[in-house]
């Protein structure tokens, strides 16, 4: 008997689709959109529909397991709770609970999988990871900026003139956002998008602007430089509504406009002709995460906000400096059911630099990893560092759904429940502002749970176990409270399975920003109390040759390591019919000088690592890039983390993942 029911998409993305889940014998037997989602409507991806691969398939972690003389032995729960429990009852004994690290990632954004906070608060406090992988150094920039990360709600760019996107890849990670492009581009708005890879949305574009990676802080600057020049300006919202815009007029004193355009490799024109645009307001300019993963990423989201605010686009319908959206959520009862105040002990690791921390780190040194919704060992830059540091720590706890990377390095992994095998709530704040409801549907396979079930496991054991004794039913109300009086209640959710969630349309149309001066603050007064120089520059990235010409010289090209197209990071691969290889797509130019063609092998290496794979030429990609997608497990041939950077950002909360030059040579 078939029976057809509505879930949610529990992956770390920015759509938050709703699906429709077709089950067969009490088993998930298929995964489709779910048309009645307002947003979504019923259009899903591949790594979507593929959970019910993920979910059955055979190499699903299925028992508690434990490391003895190298190998992987079956125990039971009661045994790795206790073990693990009586560990960290010592190590808080005898170091303080900051001895251990709790390494993180966003894999799912289930309400009730992301209760761990509450479980290492109620321990006591343990180290934390601090900024993010994935968009700190935007999400940094734009608080200084407006004061909040707020975009548009979907739809409104069919309000803008022209409508530019920013490195954001779109037809491949943002497949609702690119519903919407295809829609606009029928009512004749015009698209640009500005990548260094000529990828399939720009393929949609008017036009496509190729840029050197990294300067879009300077392409931006330019197209400034030509407004002010051209008298395009919007003068009264400079004057009303900012503050430090004459550090901005100084600085693009310093710089020519061919300087930019040598710099950016965007031909002046270009720039002129982007100044023009930017004056036919509205203009609305979506922004992608690869972009600020440079040492000066937090510059460039901050001088793409300028730009934003320059033109007289905030405020806007159909305008909007576009990242992501962090009042989706805020509504929630997150704070208090994450225990903060029982915290007594805390220490912060920032999160591309944990590897170096656990070897370095004294005060205590780092005595247990608890790994949770990540897989660091693949995902982490310095891949081989991260190896490193993992393998060293007295004990590595993994939970997870698969022997992963990290896993292997662990000396307990632990089989966690997915999507379908228990009930949660999941959004995101990256586009949407819908909440989607995903029933239990079915039990976990073997002996998996979920990991609330673990950490209320843990806590009975270690003496707090009353702070988990609720159903899952209870805390989802406990969570929605704030939100009952709106009419978002469980029995809502549960009902309906889509909410809207009560957010700002066209954020900042009052003009009022929460900024310390109230203003849009081209020199950040934010910055300045947390002892950073607040003005805007002209910078650029640290493995450049400006920068440092001789490391250029070794390593000629700027590696970009972007996101899987039929891969959620890495968690589709091993699904895969055929097993994954590294593929490493070339610009021209670079084919040109070392004589590779399509299909052949090659190596790609710096000081930090290498990595093999196989040729393939991308004719309009940027002169002097290489791209090898992220994701791919050690056995497949990865991580090409081993080549990434563990620097921080700018503003020191976000990764320099494609901030890297490597040398390529034929094998
Ligand atoms: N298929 C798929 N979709 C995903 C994910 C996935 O793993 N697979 N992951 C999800 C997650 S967690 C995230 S964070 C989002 C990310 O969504 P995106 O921001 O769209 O994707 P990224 O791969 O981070 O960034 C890639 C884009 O930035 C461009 N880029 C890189 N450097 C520069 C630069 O210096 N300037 C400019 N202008 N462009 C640059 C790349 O060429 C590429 O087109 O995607 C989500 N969606
Ligand atoms: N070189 C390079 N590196 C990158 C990036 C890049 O663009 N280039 N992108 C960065 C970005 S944007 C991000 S967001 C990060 C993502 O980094 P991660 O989140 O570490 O990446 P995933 O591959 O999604 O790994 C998630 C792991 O969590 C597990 N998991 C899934 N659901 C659950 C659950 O409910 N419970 C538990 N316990 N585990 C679960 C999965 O099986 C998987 O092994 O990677 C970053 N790393
Ligand atoms: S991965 Fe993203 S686009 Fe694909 S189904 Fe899930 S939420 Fe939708
Ligand atoms: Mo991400």
């Amino acid at each position: 008997m078939q029976k057809i029911v509505k879930s949610a998409c529990p992956l770390n993305c920015w759509d938050s689709c709703g699906f429709q889940v077709t089950m067969e014998n009490n088993k998930v037997v298929q995964i489709d959109g779910d048309p009645a989602h307002p947003i979504t409507k019923g259009k899903i991806c591949g790594r979507g529909r593929s959970l019910v691969k993920r979910i059955e398939a055979e190499d699903r972690l299925l028992t508690p397991l434990k490391k003895i003389n190298g190998e992987f032995i079956r125990i039971s729960w009661d045994q790795a709770l206790d073990e693990i429990a009586r560990k960290m009852d010592e190590i808080r004994k005898e170091y303080g609970s900051t001895a251990v690290l709790h390494s993180h990632d966003y894999a799912n954004s289930g309400v009730l999988t992301n209760l761990d906070q509450r479980f290492f608060n109620a321990y006591g406090g343990v180290t934390e990871l601090v900024g993010s992988l994935c968009w700190g150094a935007g999400i940094e920039a734009q608080l200084w900026d407006f004061g909040d990360v707020l975009s548009h709600a979907p739809g409104d760019l069919l309000n803008s003139r022209h409508i530019v996107v920013w490195g954001r890849n779109a037809a491949r990670t943002n497949l609702h956002f690119y519903q919407d492009l295809l829609d606009a581009k029928k009512k004749g708005i015009k698209i640009y998008v500005i990548d260094p890879i000529f990828n399939a949305t720009a393929k949609l574009a008017d036009e496509h602007i190729s840029i050197k990676p990294g300067m879009d802080g300077l392409l931006a600057a330019g197209i400034i430089k030509e407004m002010l020049r051209m008298g395009l300006e919007d003068r009264t919202f400079i004057q009303e509504y900012t503050v430090g815009f004459e550090d901005v007029v100084h600085l693009l004193e310093t710089i020519t406009l061919d300087e930019i355009s040598e710099m950016t490799e965007v031909p002046r024109e270009t720039i002129t002709m982007l100044s023009a645009i930017y004056a036919d307001r509205p203009v609305s300019t979506y922004m992608g995460l690869g972009m600020q993963r440079y040492r000066n990423g937090g510059n460039t989201i901050r001088f793409l906000d300028a730009l934003v605010a320059v033109s007289g686009n905030i405020g806007i319908p159909g305008g909007g400096a576009n990242y992501a959206n962090l009042q989706v959520g805020r509504s929630f009862q997150a704070g208090r059911l994450s225990l903060s105040e029982r915290r007594k002990e805390t220490r912060q690791f920032p999160i591309m630099k944990q590897a170096e921390m656990i070897l370095s780190g004294k005060n205590p040194e780092i005595k247990m990893v608890i790994v949770t919704c990540g897989n660091p060992a693949t995902q982490v830059p310095d891949s081989n560092v991260v190896e490193k540091a993992f393998s060293k720590v007295d004990t590595l706890v993994v939970i997870d759904h698969f022997m992963t990377d990290t896993a292997l390095l662990a000396e307990y992994v632990l089989p966690s429940a997915a999507v379908f095998e228990e009930e949660d709530i999941y959004y995101g704040s990256m586009y949407h502002h819908y909440a989607n409801y995903a029933p239990k549907l079915m039990d976990p396979p073997g002996e998996a749970k979920s990991d609330l079930w673990i950490w209320t496991e843990l806590a009975k054991r270690l003496g707090f176990g009353e702070d988990f004794a609720y159903t899952s039913e209870e805390w989802l109300e406990m969570y929605l409270e704030p939100m009952n009086k709106d009419g978002i209640t469980l029995d809502v959710l549960r009902k309906n399975h889509t909410v809207e969630l009560p957010v700002i349309k066209v954020p900042w149309a009052d003009r009022k920003f929460k900024t310390p001066s109230g203003k849009f603050e081209f020199s950040s007064l934010l910055a300045d109390e947390k002892g950073m120089d607040g003005r805007l520059k002209l910078s650029l990235p640290a493995e450049s040759k400006w920068v440092n010409n001789s490391l250029a010289e070794t390593y000629p090209y700027t590696l970009l390591t972007i996101h899987p197209l039929r891969s959620n990071h890495s968690q589709h691969y091993h699904l895969f019919e055929k097993e994954p290889r590294v593929v490493i797509q070339i610009a021209a130019d670079i084919a040109n000088s070392h004589g590779l063609a399509e299909g052949d092998e090659a190596r790609v290496w710096n000081s930090r690592g290498e990595v093999k794979g196989t040729i393939s030429i991308l004719p309009k990609m940027h002169p002097g890039t290489i791209n090898i997608d992220e994701g791919i497990w050690k056995r497949f041939g990865g991580p090409v983390n081993s080549l990434t950077s563990s620097l921080e950002s700018d503003n020191r909360l976000g990764s320099t993942l494609y901030d890297c030059l490597v040398a390529i040579e034929k094998v």
